[in-house]
């Protein structure tokens, strides 16, 4: 056998055993010495073949680390087959996480029984692929069309219970001693004969409600993902499945699984995979780095922010002192938390049960004394140094010595708020985003004097609260922030030179981003950016024409959805944009103003521009060691600013573009648009120049 899988005799029963951690990836050794171990068992005394893992899962997919690598014998259809008509009966005993080439080889097995824990799922989709071994094909036949699609269009996993409701589970067990109850439940499966069922064979027709729903999913999905091509092409296997037979449906399944594997989507989501993994690595941090237990936390300002903040704590077990100014304050965030949670109740997110145990979680108070023993302190105050620096200096004379005080704040300097302390080595910043309860990602933000314990410290809590941490130096905007301003200022620049609210976010929204920079600024408020720039320099304001229709929008009330206009008129009701001539009417007039004539500007232009000068800068971001690596930059914008994950993050979608070529079109509009605003970064200029990969950077 292969040193990661083991074959042995339970009395008539051979169990087949792997043990490749950390997930048990399919691995070649993996699959080799699965097809020995069936292969040994066509001629032992055994009756009847277990499959199970070691470790903490069952396997929990192929070994991504291997695709895009020369393909080494037997493949996994190939394991699959031989899996599939062994003359003995199967067994898959799934415990933690059988997903995607896992599952598929539960699916191979003529039965699986399950721990009431364990999760089945097939989330290739998230890879930008399609189950490639069987899956699309197996599932179906056994679930149905509608259980087929919701599996593996979505990725997500389903519980044993569900499993076994679909048909994909025979048997849900509970207890520690899975292996032996697998064994007992093959013993029974022989004694009684049973026979060797196989999802190949289940019979499954397309009935007019299956086409019509695959036909709604397909545009369904196509508006939902922004155009990724892996759930296309799940609906055709699905279809594939219901219209050909199983053999001619596995032949069309590998060809579009193939399809998918050369499509760049699924190479970005490939790397989104591994770089939101490699983000939660600190390159400088040594290994025995001392992590501080968080088990109480304050977080000051109850507001949107600090109540999000607040709920991502408390739904983990952590206890929360959330403090306001006053009892009315306080209780005005507890009764937003209040109300998002009911929200959540009312849509299956959690029961009631639930509810009441995270708000028991939260403890209101209107005075800091109450933050004395908490381990943790996250302020989310008013964005205002001077404001943020009081609130340091009171909690540093109140909060026990080995408490860690981070900060919330967008853009002010950790180092500023930090010297107001007497333990700047206990400060950070901890960026969460709006709404702080769902968006994923974190800016963990590194001051000159944070010590590497908060920092380790604060990415292993970042991951227990489910966010994915990403560590910044200190610089004005951080990463994401700091990218967002050349973003914006081209966004700005397209208006005032001839495009409209509607052509910048219709392009960048049929490019894929989740929504236009104009929505965004008024989705979070236009008066957020006015009130940052009147604490800034005429210089550091950059060019008027970047910003002063967004002034004059704010000066005339229009703040954005909050005020029901911004950049557009909104629908009271459904919050639906609408086009206002009012805006067009405030370019013009700023326009005539700055004596800009407007032209016309394609869908293409705009989108170089707003993706080039992102990646330009997150270019800078490197150079000046803010960012670790490029594929942080990656995960930053992905997680926390609507990136599309099937164009791989800024800079990975600049690697995909080809510098050289971003790099001529940055000097075109260095030449023909603004030689300051386009200075290109010197990393990309020499890698246009010697080639070579922004992760060697
Ligand atoms: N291949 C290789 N490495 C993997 C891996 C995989 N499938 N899954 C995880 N790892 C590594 C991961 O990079 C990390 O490494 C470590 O394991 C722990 O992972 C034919 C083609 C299973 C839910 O998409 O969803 O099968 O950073 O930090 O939070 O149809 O890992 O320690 O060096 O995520 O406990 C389909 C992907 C593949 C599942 C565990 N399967 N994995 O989460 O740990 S395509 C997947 C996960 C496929 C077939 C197709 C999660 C997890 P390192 P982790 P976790």
């Amino acid at each position: 056998m292969s040193p990661v899988v083991s074959y042995a005799l339970h009395g008539n029963i051979g169990v087949i055993s792997v043990d490749n951690a950390p997930v048990n990836a399919l691995s070649h050794a993996v699959r080799s010495g699965i097809a020995e171990a069936l292969t040994a068992a066509y001629s032992d005394a055994s009756q009847a073949v277990i499959i199970s893992c070691a470790g903490r899962t069952f396997i929990a997919g192929a070994d991504i680390t291997e695709f895009g690598k020369p393909p080494q014998e037997p493949s996994l259809p190939d394991l699959l087959e031989q899996l599939d008509n062994h003359p003995k009966i199967t067994v898959a005993a799934l415990h933690g996480t059988a997903l995607g080439g896992g599952f598929e080889t539960a699916l191979s097995c003529n039965y699986r029984i399950a721990l009431a824990s364990a999760k089945v799922g097939l989330p290739e989709v998230k890879l930008g692929l399609l189950p490639g071994a069987g899956g699309t094909q197996r599932v179906p036949r056994l679930a149905g069309v509608e259980g087929a699609i919701s599996l593996m269009t979505t990725g997500n996993p389903i519980n044993a219970k569900k499993a076994a409701e679909l048909s994909l589970v025979d048997r849900v067990v509970n207890g520690d001693d899975l292996v032996a109850q697998a064994v007992a439940y093959a013993e029974e499966l022989v004694a009684a004969n049973a026979p060797q069922k196989q999802a190949r064979t289940a019979q499954i027709t397309l009935t007019d409600s299956d086409r019509a729903m695959l036909n709604q999913q397909r545009t369904q999905l196509l508006k939902k993902t922004r155009g990724e091509t892996a759930p296309q092409r799940i609906i055709d296997c699905i279809e594939a499945a219901a219209e050909l037979g199983f053999e001619e449906g596995l032949r069309r399944e590998r060809e579009l699984f193939m399809e998918c594997m050369a499509d760049p989507q699924s190479a970005a989501m490939r790397h989104m995979f591994f770089a939101e993994r490699a983000a939660a690595k600190i390159n400088s941090l040594p290994k025995d780095t001392p992590i501080v237990d968080i088990q109480r936390v304050g977080i000051i300002g109850a507001g949107t922010m600090g109540g999000g903040i607040a709920m991502c704590f408390a739904q983990v077990g952590i206890h929360v002192t959330l403090v306001d100014m006053s009892e009315d304050a306080v209780k005005a965030g507890l009764d937003k938390i209040a109300k998002n949670y009911a929200i959540s109740v009312s849509r299956g997110r959690f029961s009631e049960a639930q509810v009441a145990s995270i708000m028991a979680n939260i403890t209101p108070s209107s005075s800091y004394q109450d933050l004395a023993e908490v381990d943790l302190v996250i302020e989310a105050v008013f964005e205002n140094l001077a404001v943020k620096q009081e609130v340091f200096k009171t909690l540093d004379g109140i909060c026990k010595p080995c408490a860690i005080l981070a900060s919330n704040t967008s853009y002010q300097n950790i180092d500023e708020i930090a010297a107001a302390t007497s333990r700047p080595s206990s400060v950070l910043g901890m960026h969460f985003f709006s709404p702080a309860n769902v968006m994923k990602l974190l800016e963990v933000v590194r001051g000159a004097e944070s010590s590497d314990s908060i920092i380790a410290t604060a990415m292993t809590v970042s991951k227990k609260i489910g966010k994915v941490p990403v560590l910044s130096g200190m610089c004005y905007g951080f990463i994401g922030n700091r990218m967002l301003r050349p973003y914006s200022r081209e966004a700005a620049l397209c208006l005032m030179e001839g495009a409209t609210p509607a052509q910048i976010d219709g392009a960048m929204e049929r490019w894929g981003m989740a929504m236009g920079p104009m929505a965004v600024g008024d989705l979070a408020g236009l008066d957020i950016g006015y009130k940052a720039r009147e604490q800034l320099t005429e210089e550091q304001k950059g060019e008027p024409a970047s910003y002063l229709v967004a002034d004059r929008l704010v000066e005339a009330g229009r703040l954005g959805q909050k005020s029901g206009a911004g950049y557009y008129q909104y629908d009271p009701e459904t919050r639906r944009r609408m086009d206002d001539p009012a805006v067009m009417e405030i370019v013009a007039a700023t326009c005539a103003e700055l004596g800009i004539n407007r032209r016309t500007i394609s869908d293409e232009e705009i989108v170089d521009r707003l993706t080039l000068a992102l990646a330009n800068e997150g270019a800078k971001i490197l150079e000046d060691g803010i960012a670790q690596r490029a594929s942080d930059i990656d995960v930053v914008y992905c997680y926390g600013y609507g990136f599309p994950r099937f164009k791989g993050g800024p800079m990975h979608n600049l690697e995909a573009v080809g510098i050289p070529r971003a790099v001529a079109r940055m000097e075109e509009f260095a030449s023909k648009l603004s030689a300051q605003n386009w200075q290109t970064a010197k990393t990309l200029q020499e890698l246009s120049t010697n080639g070579g990969k922004l992760a060697d950077v």
